[in-house]
C-alpha cells in the first residue's frame, strides 16, 4: 500500500509557489492606505523579504517583479542580479505595466489612439528583454483596458487591437519564455473590460502564438463561478499557464488563499492532480500568489499563505484516482463526491511537519519566522522612510 507519506513527499517537493514583490510593500484599497513600519519600499527589501518566506517554508525561489514598481526602465539588470544572488530569490514573472500611466486612462493597447497602443507594446517589449536579461520565463499580462459606460467603445474594434499588440509582442519572445494572458471580469473598467473572462484569454493566447497560455487569477470570477471546470478545460485544451492564488468574497478582494472557500482551491487542485494521474505527466504550472495585505503583517501573511497552499495541494495529492473512476464508472455518485470528501477532511498538518522536518525546514514555518525577530530589527531599519510604492493592486 502506498503512504501517505511517499504520496506527499513526491507532490510537495514539485511544488513551488512564486511570492509577488507587491505584496511586501504598502498597498492599499481606493480608500486609503494603512503603512505598515516593516513593508519594503526598495526593491532590496521585497527582495530580503521574500527571501524570509523562502527560509522558513522552502518552496518560494522566486519574485515575481511589477516592471514599473520594481524595474522602471533606466534599471540596470546587474543590480538586479545582484540582488538576487545576494538574498537567494531568483526573478519570477515580469510584470508589464500598462495602466498606472496617465496615458492608460482610455486603455493600453486597446487605446484609440494608435500611439498609445504603440506607447504599451513599447513597453511590453521592454518588458520582455527584461525577462531575457533576468533568465525569467513567464511575462504575466494582465490589462486594465475596459470602459465605463456603455457606448464610449468599438468593443469589436478593441478586441481587434488586443488581438493585434498580443501577436506583436508574442513574435518579441524568445524560444525560452511563454506569454499569460490574465483576465478579470471588471475592475477599474466598470462597464466592460477587454480580456473579462478565460474565454477571451483563451481566444487570444491561440491567436498570439504557441507560447502563450491562460493565466487564472482564483479572485477574477463572478461570484459561485465553477474555476476547477475553467481548470479542466485549459487543461484539455493545454492551454493552463499559472495561477495568482488569493481568495474572495465579493471581487477581487486579495484575501488569503483557502481563508473563505478552501474547498474551491482543493478543488482545483484535484482537477490538476487528477489530469496528472490521468496522463501520467506533470502539468506545465505557474503558480503564483497575487496578495497585498492591508491589515495582516504581509510576511506573515505570505507564510500562512503558502502553508495553506502546501495543506490543500497535499489533500488534493491523497485524492484516489483509481476509485474516483470507478464510481463514476459505475455512476456510484454518493462515492465519488466521498473520495473528494475523504480526501478533504484528511488532516495533513502532521504529514507537513514530518515533510518539513525532513527537509531541514521548520514544522511551524510562522512560528518560526516569529521567533527569528526579523519584523523588529526591519521596523527598526524601515521606520520613518516609509514611501508610497505600488500605488493599485
Ligand atoms: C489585477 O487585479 C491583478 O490581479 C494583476 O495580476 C496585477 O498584476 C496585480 O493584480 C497587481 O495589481
Ligand atoms: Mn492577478
Amino acid at each position: 500500500m502506498i503512504q501517505h507519506s511517499d504520496v506527499l513527499e513526491r507532490s510537495l517537493n514539485d511544488f513551488a509557489i512564486e511570492v509577488p514583490s507587491w505584496g511586501f510593500a504598502n498597498t492599499g484599497t481606493r480608500f486609503g492606505k494603512y503603512l505598515q513600519a516593516t513593508a519594503a519600499s526598495t526593491l532590496e527589501e521585497k527582495f530580503a523579504d521574500a527571501s524570509q518566506v523562502h527560509i522558513f517554508t522552502g518552496k518560494c525561489p522566486t519574485l515575481a517583479l511589477h516592471v514599473e514598481w520594481d524595474v522602471p526602465k533606466g534599471t540596470t539588470i546587474s543590480s538586479v542580479l545582484e540582488l538576487s544572488a545576494r538574498y537567494g530569490i531568483r526573478p519570477g514573472s515580469i510584470n508589464p505595466n500598462t495602466f498606472q500611466d496617465q496615458s492608460y486612462k482610455h486603455g493600453s493597447l486597446c487605446n484609440e489612439e494608435a500611439e498609445i497602443r504603440a506607447q504599451a507594446l513599447d513597453h511590453i517589449f521592454y518588458s520582455i528583454e527584461l525577462a531575457a536579461g533576468l533568465s525569467s520565463r513567464d511575462i504575466s499580462l494582465w490589462f486594465a483596458d475596459g470602459s465605463n459606460y456603455p457606448g464610449m467603445a468599438n468593443i469589436r474594434k478593441r478586441k481587434e487591437w488586443m488581438e493585434e499588440g498580443l501577436r506583436q509582442a508574442h513574435d518579441h519572445l524568445g524560444p525560452q519564455h511563454r506569454m499569460l494572458i490574465e483576465y478579470k471580469p471588471f475592475e477599474p473598467a466598470f462597464y466592460h473590460t477587454d480580456i473579462a473572462d478565460w474565454g477571451m484569454s483563451f481566444l487570444h493566447a491561440r491567436h498570439a502564438g504557441p507560447q502563450a497560455r491562460v493565466l487564472v487569477d482564483t479572485g477574477h470570477h463572478y461570484i459561485s463561478q465553477n474555476i476547477e471546470q475553467i481548470v479542466a478545460w485549459l487543461l484539455s485544451e493545454d492551454m493552463l499557464g499559472g495561477f495568482h492564488f488569493n481568495d474572495r468574497r465579493y471581487a477581487d478582494d486579495d484575501l488569503t488563499l483557502g481563508s473563505i472557500d478552501p474547498y474551491q482551491i482543493f478543488r482545483i487542485f484535484a482537477e490538476i492532480g487528477h489530469y496528472e494521474w490521468e496522463t501520467n505527466t506533470k502539468a506545465d504550472i505557474a503558480y503564483m500568489i497575487d496578495q497585498s495585505h492591508n491589515v495582516k503583517n504581509k510576511i506573515e501573511a505570505m507564510i500562512q499563505t503558502v502553508t495553506t497552499a502546501q495543506e490543500l495541494y497535499a489533500k488534493a495529492a491523497l485524492l484516489d484516482h483509481e476509485a474516483l473512476e470507478f464510481h463514476r464508472a459505475h455512476q456510484e455518485i454518493i462515492d465519488a463526491e466521498n473520495v473528494y470528501k475523504d480526501a478533504f477532511a484528511t488532516d495533513v498538518r502532521p504529514l507537513l511537519q514530518d515533510w518539513r522536518r525532513a527537509h531541514g525546514l521548520p514544522e511551524d514555518p510562522l512560528k518560526a519566522f516569529r521567533a527569528s525577530g526579523y519584523l523588529k530589527e526591519v521596523a527598526r531599519q524601515r521606520q520613518g522612510r516609509q514611501k508610497e510604492s505600488a500605488a493599485y493592486a
